[in-house]
């Protein structure tokens, strides 16, 4: 096998106050057997270490019988009990917390979809693993000191921000930090500082490329790559972000419960998301029945933190719908990859008795789009006489809305029809004007779901 890893840089990890040094690049080629062993030695301390400090872990674990020296294989894990976003309701603020507030330095913070939102802590040692994670992240995708990154994801309460932009500066790139939004600013300064890297949520970074062709700016900009994620996304929707901005466009993946970005990212041949695997230990369940599922299976994601102090996660439940790939990858990494996520569990809609995933519709309107349709739509669902309602607005694009000849019916009964075939229900689909669906500046809100509201 010819390995085309791109040279990686030293990092420094501290974990538990021991100083290691270690190549990131013996790290994430290290052979499977040897990874598995540094997992088990730090699974067995962060158990230990949660048992006696977490009490709500420490309650559930005695509920079962379970104490931290039984753990002792990987395949032990699936004995212990799982951990839920509801968890972080329940004791929220700092119930799960395994520091004295005295020894954590940065908050974050979700807002979940429902209820009240979760908030972790991490101490400085966190803050470093998670700058070092995020940063092999960048180097997986071959960004270097001589980049100029824009970190347009929000700074504040949402670890996008934070997250990258240390992780940048670890590197030794120039940072600008935009955070979101102001729109023709970021266009702007991505032109006058040469900006040759862009982090902004997949939905953000669509946004950004229509308004560079619009201002006709496209040559002036250098990007050459971009980091996206923090929300599900299609690569029909990839193809679209790298023409509308000449860069080459990688998925990350991460969330606040476990670290934030820098979970797992792609390496340059984009075939999946290497899981840092020396730092979060990945299963696959079924999400009914809570059983971890044979290799290759497609689940629910699960993580278990090895190395974290302020906020250890054991067995966390992400509600991400995926599949894990073990084949090696051509780039060297001996660290699995997860396939895109589906969606989460949570976000998939129940349509008359069907399953339907927006990121499903995305891709039959990419497709379909025939460059008769903008990939802006959104999904509205409803019930009227206790039957749902499936209803799809779809921006048409400047070219169609201008063409007075063809009929835009036939437009929709064409998606329709797709539709249709990839969802095994009917969605009445309707073609709206362009710009007329607002534009998101982190992630997008694709689905309006009036249900509940009756
Ligand atoms: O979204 C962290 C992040 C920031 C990741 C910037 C990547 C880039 P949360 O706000 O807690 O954290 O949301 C986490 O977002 O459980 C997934 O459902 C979704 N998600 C994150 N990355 C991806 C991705 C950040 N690449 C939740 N593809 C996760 C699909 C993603 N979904």
């Amino acid at each position: 096998m010819i390995f085309t890893l791109i040279p990686l840089p030293v990092l420094i990890l501290y974990h538990g106050g021991e100083r290691m040094s270690y190549l990131s690049k013996d790290l994430e080629t290290m052979p499977r057997d040897e990874l598995k062993a540094l997992q088990l030695k730090r699974l067995k301390e962060q158990i230990a270490r949660t048992y006696e400090r977490v009490e709500c872990f420490r309650k559930r674990m005695d509920e079962k019988g379970l104490k931290p020296e039984d753990i002792q294989t990987l395949e032990d894990l699936a004995k212990v009990p799982f951990s839920y976003k509801k968890d972080l309701r329940d004791y929220y603020p700092f119930g799960l917390f395994a520091e004295p507030l005295k020894n954590v330095v940065r908050f974050h913070a979700s807002s979940g979809t429902t209820g009240k939102r979760i908030v972790v802590g991490y101490t400085r040692n966190d803050l470093e693993t998670w700058a070092e994670c995020a940063a092999r992240m960048m180097s997986a995708i071959g960004i270097t000191d001589e980049d100029i990154i824009q970190v347009s994801y929000g700074y504040g309460l949402f670890t996008g921000g934070f997250g990258v932009h240390s992780a940048a500066e670890k590197l030794g790139c120039a940072v600008i930090p935009m955070s979101s939004g102001n729109t023709k600013l970021q266009i702007q300064n991505m032109v006058d500082f040469g900006a040759t890297v862009l982090c902004c949520t997949p939905s953000y970074a669509m946004h950004l490329g229509e308004e560079v062709n619009h201002m006709g700016v496209k040559d002036q900009i250098k990007l050459k790559c971009g980091i996206f994620g923090a929300e599900p996304w299609t690569e029909s929707m990839r193809r679209e972000i790298e023409k509308s901005l000449g860069l080459k466009a990688y998925d990350i993946y991460g969330l606040t419960e476990v670290i934030g970005p820098g979970v797992a990212c792609e390496c340059s041949e984009k075939a999946g998301m290497h899981i840092w695997e020396d730092h979060f230990l990945p299963e696959i369940i079924d999400p009914d029945t809570g059983e971890v599922l044979p290799e290759g299976s497609t689940g629910e994601l699960v993580f278990t933190s090895l190395t974290k102090e302020a906020f250890p996660v054991i067995r966390y439940r992400t509600r991400d719908i995926c599949r894990l790939e073990y084949q090696p990858c051509k780039c060297g990494r001996t660290h699995l990859r997860m396939c895109k996520p589906q969606g989460r569990s949570d976000d998939m809609l129940i349509v008359r008795g069907v399953n339907v995933f927006p990121s499903q519709i995305e891709e039959v309107l990419l497709k379909t789009s025939g460059g008769d349709i903008t990939p802006n739509y959104q999904i509205i669902v409803d019930r009227v006489n206790n039957t749902d309602t499936f209803d799809v607005n779809v921006e048409m694009s400047e070219s169609l809305f201008e063409d007075e000849v063809r009929s835009i019916e036939s437009i929709e009964k064409r998606i329709t029809s797709e539709l249709r075939s990839t969802l095994g229900i009917g969605a009445k689909v309707h073609l709206v004007n362009p710009k007329s669906i607002e534009r998101s500046e982190g992630k997008a809100k694709r689905v309006i779901d009036k249900r509940n509201l009756h």
